[in-house]
């Protein structure tokens, strides 16, 4: 075919941006995607018609985008995670292509409910929490700041589950996000990879007498992708999202088929498929299973197989140069396999000798590390390992080797050094430790704040910075202020805009100019005005779906993410307990009143978050409900927390609780948002509290508690929470209230567990911190008197917080890691000279 005369045509309807055009799309898509007429039409159809129009908006420079990078063949970025947690496509599209105010007036002349249609859509919660949000953001602003990359990850057909709260308890819900279909992807069976597992490997040699290792695998699964198209924020660059899903290889049945074994052959189907069946919901917690082996194992081979065929079959570039035109962000070390499959596809597949895999490998991949805490950092069992991945572990046992007498030579006679650095963990039953492959396999280490970073170098990859300390380097995490201001809180986006222009949104720097209206009386209002009725919103909502009736004048104080008992939930509850026995002991005591409201997740199988969950609930229920109180506590659970519902709740805070124990929160991304909108902070010196402090300032900002050296000087002295205990009559009555069975109605069993954990370890040092932050949170209720001066806080904060764009983090990436030059894509329909 004569490809080149045929030029993509642009037809209107498609791509035209006319209201009477987008109304003209939208029925034209009821009717012939959705095959109904308006009659029998459900809301998910006509949801269904406008994603479509949307999606043939953006397809055009998609596709652009897509030949420019086959024609110009730039250096790009592979950014592996198991995890992306998008959120919903249809509000964001709309805002990248600046459409979203055009579309909603189409919309509503055709008679329909915009909101509505946005509420419909079922997000794709590929991911448990801030690790899966933070790809997400990073995807939008690589592409907003046209970086060529690509997001590999895995098409989970069930995402985290759903959560329900049934008398207080979590229950779970089978995330069903596929059922309605999705308008955003694209399947490309055509593009599929096999990926093999088990069996064994045998030495041979080639025609050219080298030896070699072929691995003869006792099973086989097929990679299928499925793209969808990642727009940035007003640029014509769209990048792609390809994420991979697991199907039975139907010739790997044959011999079972026809020798008559019909079941044998689909039940090797259904046992392939089951691969990329569901997400782990366990958030730093490692689980060990080996089905979480394959899942990792499954997305890098596909991935790295797809980024080998598109350089050399489609590019036909010699393999020598792969990590000139390809980069691998680790997101973790859940693809840190990574590492070993390239060296496995270098030298078996392509037949390379070692030393040159090994520098092609170390050239491409970097690994970001998201967590210090022990039960997060992944380790396998080697006999899981080897049984599964076979030749992988003679290659892990080749790199090690060659490694440690590295080791040996730089610090001689240093054995307990050499057993640190291993990959293999010898202590007592032997794992391959994750983070020691993805160290060694990487030119670049990174953490994801300043003080993580430190600590990191400090701790748990100590060796390996002294070793090599050129290769760590810092990059503070950051959010995308396109959904997390522009789509999430459109009132506080107008009133900025109408003061300092919209250059903000690509340049998040910009909202410093808002600092010059701060003695703006008429904008102090405004901003007031805004967040309150933003907070009647969530106020209704509240009302709507549990039933309690909210003072939206009160502070909302709110701790919205995974429950872990080292984000320490239960510190919130023991200050809410606090107040509460003040009001019981004083019923007519002044106290600025509260809005305590709660969101977030449990991993099934964490019995303390849960149990914390119930606490809250419990604690919720005879608080709400006792006269003495008189409205001036309230506390909310609020279920299901998810992307679609923190867009509502960021922008309706007036305070944000970020009180992890130092040194244990890597960074923390919902204290950015709070922040972001115009919430003050209470909280540690940890992850990116300490560095949104500095932005901000100390002023602007309610600081309590030990600070990460103290915590591990006081555990290292041997932590006593007893003491505190005893000495503190206010902490003492709070715990003892929960000890009488008070909240569980006689029922003094319930919360042992978390009780004597507490009395008895409290590992994460509540006790410690408490007074410190009761003496603050006192504070901030004094602070909240005073409207107008809280909000010239508020809208410093706003202000000030330009720094945590994720924009500004991708550009260090680029910049320090990658060394990826941008490349301009050219709009669709203009004439256009950039190549
Ligand atoms: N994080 Br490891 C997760 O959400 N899940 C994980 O499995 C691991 C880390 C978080 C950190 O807890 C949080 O502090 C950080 O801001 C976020 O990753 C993104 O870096």
């Amino acid at each position: 075919m004569q490809t080149e005369d045929i030029q993509i045509r642009i037809e209107d309807d498609r791509t035209g941006l006319e209201i009477e055009t987008l109304k003209r799309a939208i029925l034209d898509n009821l009717f012939y995607i959705q095959g109904k007429f308006p009659e029998i039409a459900t809301l998910n159809d006509y949801y269904m018609a406008l994603a479509y129009t949307v999606r043939d908006r953006l397809i055009h420079r998609w596709l652009i985008s897509s030949q420019t990078y086959t024609k110009v063949q730039p250096r790009e970025v592979c950014y592996l995670s198991a995890e992306f947690l998008m959120g919903p496509h249809l509000g964001n599209n709309l805002i990248n292509l600046g459409i979203y105010d055009r579309m909603r007036q189409a919309v509503q002349e055709l008679g329909l409910n915009f909101e509505a249609l946005l509420e419909q859509e079922e997000e794709p919660g590929l991911g448990n929490g801030g690790l899966g949000r933070l790809a997400a953001c990073y995807l939008d602003s690589m592409a907003t700041l046209d970086i060529p990359s690509v997001g590999y990850g895995i098409r989970y057909e069930f995402g985290i589950f759903d959560q329900d709260i049934h008398d207080g308890w979590q229950v779970e819900i089978t995330d069903k996000w596929l059922k309605n279909g999705n308008p955003w992807e694209i399947a490309r069976p055509e593009w599929a990879f096999e990926v093999k597992f088990g069996g064994r490997t045998e030495r041979y040699t080639d025609e050219k007498g080298r030896s070699r290792v072929k691995w003869i695998p006792d099973r086989m699964v097929q990679g299928v992708p499925y793209d969808t198209p990642i727009l940035g924020y007003e640029t014509s660059s769209t990048n792609t999202l390809r994420l991979w899903s697991a199907q039975a290889v139907e010739s790997f049945d044959f011999r079972a088929f026809n020798a008559g074994d019909y079941y044998g052959a689909v039940g090797n189907k259904v046992f392939s498929e089951n691969l990329s069946k569901v997400l782990y919901p366990n958030d730093e917690q490692i689980q060990g299973k080996q089905l979480r082996l394959e899942q990792q194992y499954f997305f890098v081979s596909c991935s790295l197989q797809d980024m080998i065929r598109t350089h050399c079959d489609r590019r036909g570039l010699p393999i020598s140069i792969f990590h000139e035109k390809f980069t691998v962000q680790l997101n973790d070390t859940h693809p840190a396999i990574a590492v070993a499959e390239l060296m496995r596809l270098l030298l078996d597949e392509h037949g390379i000798e070692w030393d040159q895999a090994w520098h092609i490998t170390q050239s491409t991949m970097a690994y970001t590390n998201h967590t210090l805490l022990p039960e997060a950092l992944e380790r396998w069992a080697v006999g899981l390992f080897g049984s599964l991945l076979p030749r992988h572990l003679e290659i892990i046992y080749e790199i090690n080797g060659r490694f440690l007498n590295e080791v040996r030579l730089r610090y001689p006679k240093d054995d307990e050094r050499i057993r640190r650095m291993s990959i293999i963990d010898e202590s007592g039953d032997r794992y391959v430790r994750m983070a020691n492959l993805a160290t060694l396999g990487s030119y670049s280490i990174n953490g994801v704040a300043e003080l993580h970073t430190q600590l990191l170098k400090q701790d748990v990859l100590h060796d390996f910075a002294e070793m090599y300390p050129e290769r760590f380097n810092n990059k503070t995490n950051g959010v995308t202020p396109r959904r997390f201001m522009v789509l999430s809180n459109p009132r506080l986006t107008k009133l900025i805009t109408s003061k300092i222009g919209d250059h903000w949104i690509r340049n998040l720097q910009e909202l410093r100019q808002l600092e010059s209206f701060v003695e703006d009386l008429e904008f102090r209002s405004e901003w007031r005005q805004i967040k309150l009725a933003i907070k009647r919103d969530l106020a209704n909502y509240i009302q709507e779906q549990n039933g309690i009736e909210v003072n939206v004048d009160s502070i909302f104080d709110i701790q919205a993410k995974r429950f872990h008992e080292y984000k320490r939930q239960h510190l919130n509850v023991l200050h809410i307990i606090t107040l509460y026995n003040r009001l019981k002991a004083n019923p007519n005591l002044d106290i600025t009143p509260r809005t305590f409201i709660f969101g977030g997740k449990a991993a099934p199988g964490y019995q303390m978050a849960k149990l914390i969950i119930k606490l809250i609930n419990s604690v919720a229920d005879v608080v709400n409900s006792d006269p003495d109180v008189r409205d001036r506590i309230k506390v909310v659970f609020l279920k299901d927390y998810n992307v679609k519902f923190a867009q509502r709740v960021y922008p309706a805070a007036d305070l944000s609780e970020q009180i992890s124990t130092a040194g244990k929160e890597a960074s923390g991304t919902g204290n950015m948002k709070f922040s972001m909108n115009g919430a003050l902070t209470i909280g540690t010196l940890d992850g990116a509290n300490i560095e949104i402090r500095e932005e901000v300032g100390a002023e602007n900002f309610f600081l309590f508690g030990l600070t990460a050296s103290k915590v591990s000087q006081i555990k290292a002295k041997g932590y006593d929470p007893m003491q505190y205990y005893i000495a503190n009559s206010e902490l003492k009555a709070a715990i003892d209230r929960i000890n009488s069975g008070f909240f569980s109605k006689g029922d003094t069993a319930l919360f042992k567990p978390l009780v004597g954990s507490l009395m008895y370890q409290d590992p994460y040092l509540l006790f410690a911190d408490y007074q410190s932050y009761i003496d603050v949170q006192t504070q901030v209720g004094e602070a909240y008197r005073d409207q107008d001066h809280w909000t010239r806080m508020s809208i410093l904060n706003t202000a000030r917080m330009g720094k945590f764009s994720s924009d500004r983090s991708i550009r260090e990436y680029v910049k320090e890691v990658w060394k990826i030059d941008p490349l301009k894509i050219c709009p669709p329909n203009e004439p256009c000279s950039i190549h």
